[in-house]
């Protein structure tokens, strides 16, 4: 809850405590936005099950959850390939420590990792000067959120990378195709706005047909035998908009009101849009218990196709259920 006020006083522009302002290394993103989810959330395809008219299924095996632990622990690997290159950051604000004062060095091991295969994924985060951040605040119960997702939307991952101190965290995933992945990192620097970074890897081999993204037609869906819907207070860029996620069980359509809390919250939405290039800052409201409801709020800034991911808890189980909606 603390975490959440901090959150809700950046949203507000409340400023805190300043660093030396530094120089920009440019970059792509908008708002942060945070999540949690402490495992590797599987493969769309796998978590779309009634998803009919969803074009980003592409048939990936893979399994929700079945990798959770790939935060920590994992010893890297030998090789020491790296790209080493830098990459952007912009805060959610423009005051206090932001993204301009920011560095970020990702490096990829291997420098170009393989479909399926563990890559080691290392973030060195300095200030503009290039000495390290040693010191970052808590959110949602974990300094850094890491979200990867594949071109087309169609795999999502939300992970959370170790912090092994001197500005460095460190995590292995496994992509889960060939082709372009973005990876977007959120992080409040001590002292400092809640700032989201990106940076994109190429994932080895042939490029799979691309599964343009295309609006699902019915925002209800079946997930972890809970049929989860989700409505929007409105469907126009620019406005606050309120997303509310209604469960009920899938058998019995029976009121599901034994969410869990999951890292402090009644869950985490991430919301991505089609040109990977908008990672939306996304808050729960107040008044979120155990379900059969759980409302979230965000803006969506331009017009166009976005992805929704909701993940959720219940019986110790997350699981993620995907929308995709157009905005007007
Ligand atoms: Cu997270």
């Amino acid at each position: 809850m603390k975490a959440e006020m901090m959150r809700e006083e950046r949203r507000k522009g409340i400023n805190r405590s300043r660093r030396a302002a530094a120089a920009l290394l440019m970059l792509s993103l908008i708002a942060a936005g945070c999540g949690a989810g402490d495992e590797h959330a599987g493969h769309d395809a796998q978590v779309e099950p009634t998803a009919a008219g969803n074009a980003a299924a592409g048939g990936h095996s893979g399994h929700e959850g079945a990798e959770a632990g790939t935060e920590n622990g994992h010893s890297g690997h030998g090789a020491g390939a790296s790209n080493g290159e830098e990459e952007h950051a912009e805060s959610a604000h423009g005051d206090g420590m932001g993204a301009e004062d920011v560095k970020l060095e990702w490096n990829y091991t291997p420098a170009n990792p393989e479909p399926g295969k563990q890559t080691k994924i290392e973030l060195f985060i300095s200030d503009k000067s290039g000495k390290p951040i040693k010191e970052f605040e808590v959110s949602h119960e974990k300094l850094l959120h890491l979200i990867l997702v594949s071109g087309d939307l169609s795999d999502f991952m939300h992970i959370h990378p170790e912090f092994k101190g001197n500005g460095k965290f460190e995590v292995e995933a496994a992509f889960g195709k060939s082709g372009t992945y973005k990876l977007f990192a959120d992080f409040i620097p001590q002292g400092a706005s809640q700032i989201t970074a990106e940076s994109q890897v190429k994932v080895n081999g042939a490029a799979e047909a691309s599964n343009p993204l295309r609006k699902d037609e019915s925002l209800t869906k079946a997930e972890n035998g809970i049929e989860v819907s989700l409505k929007l207070s409105t469907l126009k860029a620019g406005e606050n908009a309120n997303l509310t996620f209604s469960f009920k069980d899938a058998s019995t359509k029976a009121d599901v009101t034994d969410l869990e809390p999951y890292l402090g919250a009644i869950g985490h939405v991430v919301i991505i849009n089609e040109d990977v290039n908008r990672y939306l800052h996304v808050h729960p409201l107040e008044g979120n218990g155990t379900g059969p409801t759980a409302e979230f709020a965000t803006i969506f800034p331009d017009a166009g196709l976005y992805k929704v991911w909701g993940q959720f808890q219940r019986e110790g189980k997350t699981f993620i259920v995907p929308f995709t909606v157009e905005i007007e």
